[in-house]
C-alpha cells in the first residue's frame, strides 16, 4: 500500500490546527511525541464541540430529546469502535478511561479466577500498565509473573516464549508493538500458539491501534485494549474488547449506576453487556469524539496509514544511525511509530529539553518501561515517535536540534 505523498501529508497537516503554532517564540513546532498522545484534527474537536453545544445529556437513563440523542450517539460510538477493530460484537466493546483501566479491569475481574502457583507471562518490554495490574493480581493470589528476556536487537526472545509458555501460563499478555522500542512484535504468532496452550491471551493494543489496520477476531486474542487519546481522539477513553462470552463469565469489577439490573439492601443483580462494566455515568462525549477520530483514520485508510509510518519511521532511524553521538536503543526488523536513542555524554532529560529550545517535542525518561531500562542499562532514553501528519523533513529538524545540543555540551 502507497504512503501518502509529500503533497497529501501537507494536506492532512492542514486539519491539525495545533501543528500550526509556534514555540519558544518563533520556532515551528515539530511534534515528536505521539507515543505519548497523538494530536487532533479538527473534526474531532468540532465533534466534541457539537456534542456539548447540542446534544449533551446522561445516557441510558433520560426520556427526552436530548437524553435519546446522547444515547445513540454514545452507542453508534460503540460500534464505530467494534467495526474499525474488527471486534466480534458491539457488546464486547467496553468503554474504560483507556489501555490502562481495560487492563486493570481484566486482571481484577477476569484475574479472580487464578490460584497460587498460576502463571502470567509478560515481557521485558512490557508498559507499567501492563506489569503493575499482574503483580498486584499476582500478591491477591499467589499467582507468579514471568516476563519473556529480549534479544540485543530489542525483539521477543522467541525460543524463551517457547520454554517459559507453560502447563500453567493462565494469561499471556503483550504489547503488539513497544512503546519504548517501537518493536513490532509477532502477536499472530503468539496468540496462535497460547491458544494451542488453553493460554488466555490478552494484547496491549495502545501503540499499535493507532498505526496498523487491526483485526481483533483474526488476531484471535481474548482481550485487546486501547486507548483513543493516540488514536487522534480525545484523552480520558480508550476500550476493553472481548467476546460476549468471555465477559459474560467474568464478575463485575466496579459497582454503581449503570452496571445494575435489580437491587436490593441484600443484593444485586447485574445489566447486561457491556454496562456490567460501565458503572457510573460514562465518558459519554469523548467516546463520541473518538468516533469521529476513526470516522477522519478510516477515510484515510488504515493501510496507508501503516506505509507512511514505516517509511517516515523507517528514515527516521536510518538517519539517526548515522549521526554521531547517536546510538539506538533497538534494531528490529520491524518498526511501529517510535525511535529511540541515546545521545553520547548527554543525560536524556537535557537532550530533550535542548532540542525542545528548537521547537522540536521528543520524550525522555524510562517511558513508563522501568524493567526495559533495566534490561537496557539506562536510566532513561529519548524517544521520537511519530504519527502520519509528521514529515522527513521533521526528522531533520531533530537531527539539527541534536547537532546544536552537542555543540553546547561542547561534544563535536
Ligand atoms: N504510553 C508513552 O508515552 P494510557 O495511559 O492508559 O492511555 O496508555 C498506557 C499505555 C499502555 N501500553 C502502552 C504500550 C503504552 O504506550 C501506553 C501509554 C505513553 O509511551 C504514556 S506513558
Amino acid at each position: 500500500m502507497k504512503a501518502f505523498s509529500p503533497a497529501e501529508i501537507l494536506k492532512i497537516r492542514e486539519d491539525f490546527p495545533i501543528l500550526q503554532r509556534k514555540v519558544h517564540g518563533d520556532r515551528d513546532l515539530v511534534y515528536l511525541d505521539n507515543a505519548a498522545t497523538s494530536q487532533k484534527p479538527l473534526c474531532v474537536i468540532e465533534a466534541l464541540n457539537h456534542y456539548y453545544r447540542h446534544s449533551n445529556a446522561n445516557v441510558h437513563r433520560g426520556m427526552h430529546a436530548l437524553a435519546e440523542e446522547a444515547t445513540a450517539d454514545y452507542e453508534a460510538a460503540r460500534a464505530k469502535v467494534a467495526g474499525f477493530l474488527g471486534a466480534p460484537d458491539p457488546k464486547g466493546v467496553v468503554f474504560t478511561r483507556g489501555t490502562t483501566e481495560a487492563i486493570n479491569l481484566v486482571a481484577q475481574s477476569w484475574g479472580q479466577k487464578l490460584q497460587s502457583g498460576d502463571e502470567i507471562l509478560i515481557s521485558v518490554m512490557e508498559h507499567h500498565s501492563n506489569i503493575v495490574p499482574w503483580q498486584l493480581l499476582a500478591q491477591r493470589t499467589g499467582a507468579v509473573v514471568k516476563a519473556i528476556p529480549l534479544t540485543p536487537t530489542g525483539e521477543l526472545d522467541l525460543e524463551a516464549f517457547d520454554t517459559l509458555l507453560g502447563p500453567k501460563t493462565r494469561i499471556l499478555a503483550l504489547t503488539q508493538i513497544s512503546n519504548a522500542l517501537g518493536t513490532v512484535n509477532p502477536v499472530k504468532d503468539l496468540i496462535s500458539k497460547a491458544k494451542a496452550h488453553g493460554t488466555t491471551v490478552l494484547i496491549d493494543g495502545a501503540q499499535s491501534a493507532p498505526h496498523l489496520p487491526i483485526n481483533i477476531s483474526e488476531l484471535g486474542c481474548d482481550f485487546f485494549a486501547c486507548s483513543a487519546h493516540k488514536m487522534c481522539g480525545p484523552t480520558g477513553i480508550g476500550a476493553l474488547i472481548a467476546s460476549p462470552e468471555l465477559l459474560e463469565s467474568m464478575p463485575p469489577w466496579q459497582g454503581g449506576g449503570e452496571m445494575i439490573d435489580q437491587v436490593t439492601l441484600e443484593s444485586s443483580t447485574w445489566a447486561d453487556l457491556p454496562y456490567k462494566f460501565e458503572a457510573g455515568t460514562p465518558n459519554i462525549g469523548d467516546a463520541i469524539g473518538w468516533a469521529s477520530a476513526i470516522d477522519y483514520m478510516q477515510e484515510l485508510g488504515m493501510e496507508r496509514i501503516e506505509a507512511t509510518l514505516q517509511a517516515l519511521v523507517n528514515d527516521a532511524a536510518d538517519r539517526l544511525d548515522q549521526e554521531p553521538g547517536v546510538t539506538l536503543t533497538a534494531r528490529p526488523t520491524e518498526r511501529g511509530g517510535a525511535v529511540s536513542f541515546w545521545l553520547d555524554g548527554i543525560h536524556p532529560h537535557d537532550v530533550a529539553q535542548l532540542v525542545d529550545q528548537s521547537g522540536v517535542a521528543i520524550r525522555a525518561g524510562h517511558v513508563c518501561c522501568q524493567p526495559l531500562m533495566k534490561h537496557l542499562g539506562h536510566p532513561a532514553i529519548n524517544r521520537a515517535s511519530y504519527h502520519f501528519y509528521n514529515t522527513p523533513e521533521e526528522t531533520g529538524r531533530l537531527l539539527e536540534a541534536i547537532r546544536i545540543a552537542r555543540k553546547i555540551f561542547g561534544i563535536s
